[in-house]
């Protein structure tokens, strides 16, 4: 997958794309990840991006012309140009998933205000948001998008670290995990994760992720289609709490 990056602060990008899991992709050529500076599209000395907003107001609007031509530029036929900006919709799992399938990506970084509005009409395909919060700029919301698609590239995240096994791919959060040492403050590790018994463990931790799933983020469940066994996991647990405030209450 090639991705492409415009924004007035490539320098962000740099240290960040040589580490980690994105470095080794990159290293590896599995992911090509090239970052252009909007201001190298302006014409004139004073390489200016902005402009006051028609209308009046407060804050400045990115001026349409360097976006399309540093767009036009970067893009090739096939591109998916994406926006990150709060207007969007919102990334999720089967989004990155989707992205992920793709050739070659072009992610526009906005700024202040935000771009002039036919920067979207002519050169954009879609705006995508990673939470209802606003930003200084798209900047980070790219580096999110580019680091969760690229898990999703095979070969970029190790067998050993299976992306099938990862949180969110059956649709469930993670179950909790344990390591060294035994005991902390009293509190011990669930002793079918010492026991050795990988049926029981595999069985544990489904139960765990469904009842995570159900206490955190029951949104999650609205529209799942649960098994009967997973059915009887989340009843039991719905009356050992509700046992449990009633002991409270005594
Ligand atoms: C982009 C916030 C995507 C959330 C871009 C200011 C942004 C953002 N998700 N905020 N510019």
């Amino acid at each position: 997958m090639r991705i492409q990056v415009i924004t007035i602060f490539p320098e962000l990008f740099e240290p960040w794309l040589s580490t980690s899991l994105v470095g080794r992709a990159r290293t590896s050529g599995l992911v090509e990840v090239e970052v252009h500076d909007l201001r190298f599209f302006t014409e004139g000395r004073h390489r200016v991006v902005d402009d006051e907003p028609y209308g009046g107001g407060a804050g400045m609007v990115m001026t349409a012309p360097p976006w399309l031509r540093a767009v036009r530029e970067v893009s090739g036929p096939a591109s998916r140009r994406i926006v990150l900006s709060p207007q969007g919709r919102r990334l999720d799992d089967d989004k990155v998933q989707e992205l992920a399938e793709l050739e070659e990506l072009v992610l526009l970084c906005g700024r202040y205000e935000g771009l002039d509005q036919r920067v979207l009409d002519l050169v954009v395909d879609e705006e995508l948001s990673i939470g209802d919060f606003v930003l200084s700029g798209g900047e980070l919301p790219a580096m999110v998008t580019i680091e969760a698609v690229s898990r999703y590239i095979p070969g970029v995240v190790g067998r050993a670290t299976s992306v099938v096994e990862d949180s969110f791919h059956q649709g469930l959060l993670d179950y909790p995990h344990y390591t060294r040492p035994p005991e902390v403050e009293g509190l011990e590790v669930p002793p079918v994760l010492l026991q050795g018994n990988h049926a029981e463990i595999e069985r544990w931790r489904r139960e765990q992720a469904l009842i995570a799933t159900y206490d955190k983020r029951p949104d999650l469940l609205e529209g799942v289609e649960l098994t009967t066994e997973q059915r009887e996991v989340l009843a039991r647990h719905a009356s050992a709490i509700a046992c449990a405030a009633g002991e409270r209450a005594q």
